[in-house]
């Protein structure tokens, strides 16, 4: 089977949710179905400059506070920086790409998590990123609270991850909102064992290939 045509597809979810398992599950389902010219990008990062940018938003320096409308930018910077320079032409070259978050992770954590003003949200990513979206998204449902337990054994949680429990069921609700209303999102079951995750993901993204790849 040839394809030709390059797709984005995206992992999403709340800290901990197992997306890096996920990657590789969607990697391993891409590569069965002969799709081996894979780039995998995250966000924010994936060049120099977005990488830069994840720095200071994670961990700002000298303490600084950082306002919530200037970590909205800051992801946009980021994401269209990716977008531009790596995202569009590496599916012009006909490429796959596999990224580890992507836009909804701003809807769900600066509109539901820090309630920006929905209007303003909805300009910026209009005029950002235009119609541009991902072909597929698997969002990894999880509650928080199992989340940030499984995040918090790898180590110290960054400044996101020290937020409330209702700063993430908050982000949680808009994600769940958000898949609900877009047939391009697919809501996976995080929180069973990871073999049942791993397959539920085989399954949802084998019958998303029949289907859409050309
Ligand atoms: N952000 C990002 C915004 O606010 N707005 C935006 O627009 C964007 C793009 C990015 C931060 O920025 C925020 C969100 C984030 O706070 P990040 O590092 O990309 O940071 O994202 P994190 O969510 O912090 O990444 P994590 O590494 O915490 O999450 P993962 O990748 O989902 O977690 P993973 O795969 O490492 O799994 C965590 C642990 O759980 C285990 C794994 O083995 C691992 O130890 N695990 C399971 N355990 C039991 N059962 C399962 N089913 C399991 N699956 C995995």
């Amino acid at each position: 089977m040839t394809h030709m045509v390059g797709k984005f597809i995206v992992i999403e979810g709340l800290e901990g949710a197992g997306k890096t398992t996920a990657i590789n599950t969607v990697k391993q389902t891409l590569n069965n179905h002969h799709i081996e010219d894979i780039v995998f990008t995250r966000e924010p990062g994936g060049t120099t400059i977005a990488e830069a940018l994840r720095d200071l938003i994670k961990n700002p320096p000298n303490g600084e506070s950082l306002t919530d409308k200037a970590e909205l930018l800051m992801f946009y910077a980021a994401r269209i920086q990716l977008i531009e320079t790596v995202i569009k032409p590496a599916l012009k070259a006909g490429k796959w790409i596999v990224g580890d978050r992507h836009d909804l992770s701003t809807q769900a954590y600066q509109g539901g998590g820090r309630q920006l003003d929905a209007d303003f949200m909805r300009i910026l990513k209009e005029q950002v990123l235009a119609d541009f979206k991902p072909d597929l998204t698997l969002y990894l449902d999880i509650d928080p609270e199992i989340g940030l337990m499984r995040a918090s054994r790898r180590g110290a949680l960054d400044r996101i991850e020290q937020e409330s429990l209702t700063f993430f069921n908050r982000i949680r609700e808009r994600y769940l909102q958000l898949a609900a209303e877009d047939p391009t999102i697919i809501t996976i079951d995080a929180m069973q064992p990871v073999n049942e995750v791993k397959a539920q993901i085989t399954q949802v993204l084998t019958e998303w290939l029949l289907h859409n790849s050309a």
